[in-house]
């Protein structure tokens, strides 16, 4: 077997204006059944922001701008089915349209999404985003 390396992902908190945030429940390997933000791997190439705008478009259909850095962690997950290391870029982003409505386009990787108030995200809570949370970031 290869040897593991740390992973570049990416989390996105959408904004619609108000309080809230996108947030929905993992299903796999690493986090299963923890909320979290619509987001995914890094791909070669990529800028943080155009990584942020394809994976929300990707898993909800959502089109985001004013996309912007937020925070980053690092984080290993040991006593994952899969221990990982995740290096995790969070980034922020406005709908371009804010009646616009979420889908769940994969719903074999989230159970679906909801509209949370900053920061109560309902638990339990996937630890990197768990460390954001703890980090105080403030939406506005
Ligand atoms: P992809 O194949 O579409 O690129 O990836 P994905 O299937 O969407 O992967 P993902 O698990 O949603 O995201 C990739 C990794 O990013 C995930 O395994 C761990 C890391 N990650 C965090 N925090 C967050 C978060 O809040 N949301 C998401 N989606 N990923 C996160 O460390
Ligand atoms: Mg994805
Ligand atoms: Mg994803």
């Amino acid at each position: 077997m290869t040897e593991p390396v740390p992973k570049v992902g990416v989390g996105v908190l959408v904004c619609n204006g108000s309080q809230h945030v996108l947030i929905g429940k993992r299903r796999s390997s690493i986090g299963d059944g923890t909320y979290a933000l619509p987001g995914g791997h890094l791909d070669f190439g990529e800028t943080w922001e155009e990584c942020a705008a394809r994976e929300v478009k990707e898993e909800t259909g959502l089109s985001i701008h004013n996309i912007k850095f937020v925070y980053v962690t690092n984080t290993v997950l040991r006593d994952e089915k899969r221990p990982s290391h995740y290096v995790t870029i969070f980034m922020r982003g406005e709908l371009v349209d804010p009646n616009a409505v979420a889908e769940n386009l994969e719903p074999e990787k989230c159970d679906g999404w909801e509209w949370v108030e900053w920061p109560n995200v309902p638990q339990p809570v996937f630890r990197p985003l768990q460390s954001l949370i703890e980090s105080n970031y403030q939406l506005s």
